[in-house]
């Protein structure tokens, strides 16, 4: 499977998130709890080295608690401060306000010995494409942010939207791309719908996740479909297809129809909870 990027103006972006890098204490980055290692960007490293950072394992609702627990163990090792969110119930969101207060205690801390009380934390949300920045920003925002949001006259520098008393925020989410050069990664993002439709195949992706489903997470086709799964994956969506009178005119199985509503029902979290990689794999 060929995965085709488009990395176009991403110099000029890496150039503005290094000078707004300047302007905050902490960086928010939203990963896909489904997929921790491969939606996390590897530049953002290099990008906001001494900055406090916060990891949020978003889109939880989708994917197996057990592993995002250990993600979730597996970034603190590295460092970070991490919670589980999902943006669009809104779970978690809450908490992420006393993590956000937890990693900047010492600059809070600082800032007090100095005699700043109360100056609100400046924070960057940062993460790849459709991982939910919008989202979570909304939410954690609540509507209180659309007042202060966009303050009229300020044409130039940058714009800071107030989440509560306690963070302010910088108001562009920093888009970052995810690590373009493996093409496992690719096949992840693909996976979980990140990578634009048009031009993959839905076949081949459904396939892989049907292998993967009976290594990992046998008997959740069964229960999605009432099937007997078998190890053959080709042979799952064969009895899927069958199952769900799946068919061209000509009375063949129709396979793409059937990869379309596999990877639908994945995306939607119809088929379980799921999560496609594993912390203790990546410690490479
Ligand atoms: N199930 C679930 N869906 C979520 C969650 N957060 C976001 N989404 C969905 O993910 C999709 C992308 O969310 P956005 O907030 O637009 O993502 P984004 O990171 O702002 O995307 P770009 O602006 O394209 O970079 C939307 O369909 C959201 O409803 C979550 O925690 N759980
Ligand atoms: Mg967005």
């Amino acid at each position: 499977m060929h995965f085709q990027w488009y990395p176009g103006h991403m110099t000029k972006a890496r150039r503005m998130m290094q000078e707004d890098m300047k302007l905050i204490d902490v960086v928010i980055e939203l990963v896909d709890a489904r997929i921790p290692y491969s939606s996390k960007n590897p530049d953002i490293d290099e990008l906001a080295k001494n900055k406090t950072r916060v990891i949020l394992l978003n889109k939880s609702d989708l994917a197996d608690r057990k592993y995002t627990e250990q993600w979730k163990q597996y970034f603190e090792g590295q460092g970070y401060f991490v919670t589980l969110v999902n943006s669009k119930s809104g779970n978690g969101v809450k908490q992420v306000n006393d993590v956000v207060q937890k990693a900047c205690h010492e600059k809070i801390e600082r800032d007090r010995k100095k005699g700043i009380l109360n100056r609100p934390i400046r924070a960057m949300v940062v993460g790849i494409p459709n991982v939910g920045k919008s989202t979570f920003i909304n939410s954690f925002a609540g509507k209180a942010s659309a007042k202060t949001g966009n303050k009229p006259g300020v044409t130039k520098g940058k714009q800071w939207i107030r989440l509560n008393k306690n963070i302010e925020l910088l108001d562009t989410p920093g888009i970052l791309w995810p690590k373009f050069e493996d093409q496992t990664v690719g096949l992840r993002l693909a996976l979980i719908g990140s990578i634009r439709e048009e031009i993959l195949n839905i076949q081949e992706l459904a396939f892989e996740l049907t292998k993967f489903l009976a290594q990992h997470y046998k008997g959740n086709l069964s229960a999605r479909y009432q099937i007997e799964e078998v190890e053959d994956a080709l042979m799952n969506m064969n009895i899927i297809a069958e199952k769900r009178a799946c068919k061209m005119k000509g009375g063949e199985l129709d396979l793409e129809k059937t990869a379309g509503f596999i990877m639908d029902d994945f995306r939607n979290g119809r088929l379980g909870n799921i999560t496609l990689e594993f912390p203790q794999k990546m410690d490479t």
